[in-house]
């Protein structure tokens, strides 16, 4: 009888019925995180739903989005518990999974600094949920503050659907992105010192196609302006200028790196930090919109790679003092 009970009880805790048990996945929503989504779900129309378990008109619309998702296939859908009272995991898990959402991707807030990830997603996000950001194909994106309304979900996914599919960027590997003819390596950036307005951006471009590709503009969310520089060295003197749309010739690849072309993000609106990814979108003549995610390494650094020594100052370049 003692043996029985001990077995039924075993099987208690391996049952996935069991009450504690971690089902839906939550994952948990870091620093950089965003960054992560935002790349992951790049020209697929996608749907980010923050809400909370405490929060009350979340109750209504959580099950609406559970719904919407089942109705449209073809969108995805992330939703990030956000909520201002921190630990709420085992109530966010319950809610989702009551509200059709078990097999959507489910993040919660995990950081006792929730300012930190709020200000990574939007500046001028103060907390209130909910709040939907609709992201769509081509990264342009409609921020909903408060309830969505069902219609304008499902005109946004009808006019999503009816537009014509960008050329799907294929990420090859963690550092390499396949964009038409166009691979892409290493985009990689630089932590810039406090104050410093402008940072550079850097990577390699191969053009794999037979009929030359330009590289005619670029944005991001960090800075106002993304422009593409030169750097030269005229009379001893370092000077960059914007170069016009970059030509990579078929069979070549162009690599922009400290000291020559390089991106420039100008006007940043926070300082990059070592670590940090930093969504920056490219647009080429043919390749089309390539969304990138560069990877922020040391204050100094002059590759692409972590192990670079950081922190070391080896030449003073441009822009009064900021090296680039
Ligand atoms: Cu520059």
């Amino acid at each position: 009888m003692k043996r029985l009970l001990r077995l039924l009880a075993i099987a208690a805790v391996l049952s996935p019925s069991a009450g504690w048990a971690a089902s839906p996945e939550l994952k948990p929503f870091v620093r950089g995180s965003w960054q992560r989504v935002l790349v992951a779900h790049q020209q697929r129309p996608t749907i980010v739903h923050f809400w909370g378990p405490t929060c009350g008109p979340c109750k209504v619309e959580l099950p609406l989005i559970g719904r919407f998702m089942q109705d449209h296939p073809g969108v995805d859908v992330v939703t990030i518990s956000a909520d201002l009272v921190p630990d709420q995991e085992r109530a966010a898990r319950s809610m989702l999974d009551k509200s059709g959402l078990a097999a959507a991707e489910n993040w919660i807030f995990s950081d006792g600094f929730a300012e930190r990830l709020r200000f990574e997603i939007d500046p001028n996000w103060q907390g209130e949920i909910p709040r939907s950001i609709l992201v769509g194909r081509d990264g342009s994106r409609t921020t909903i503050e408060g309830s969505t309304d069902t219609a304008q979900l499902e005109q946004w996914s009808d006019r999503q659907a009816a537009a014509p599919s960008p050329l799907r960027a294929t990420p090859v590997s963690d550092h390499e992105i396949k964009a038409g003819d166009l691979v892409i390596r290493q985009p990689w950036s630089r932590a810039t010192p406090a104050g410093a307005k402008v940072a550079g951006g850097y990577l390699e471009i191969e053009n794999t196609g037979s009929a030359p590709d330009r590289l005619v503009a670029g944005s991001s969310d960090v800075a106002a302006k993304v422009e593409v520089h030169e750097m030269t060295m005229k009379d001893g003197v370092m000077t960059m200028r914007p170069a016009g749309g970059l030509v990579i010739e078929p069979g070549s690849t162009l690599k922009l790196a400290p000291g020559g072309y390089h991106l420039m993000l100008v006007d940043l609106k926070k300082p990059l930090k070592a670590g940090d990814e930093v969504a920056v979108t490219l647009e080429f003549e043919k390749a089309g919109k390539v969304n990138l995610s560069f990877a922020v390494q040391g204050l100094g650094a002059q590759g692409p790679a972590s192990g670079q020594p950081g922190g070391q100052m080896h030449q003073q370049e441009g822009h009064s003092g900021t090296k680039m």
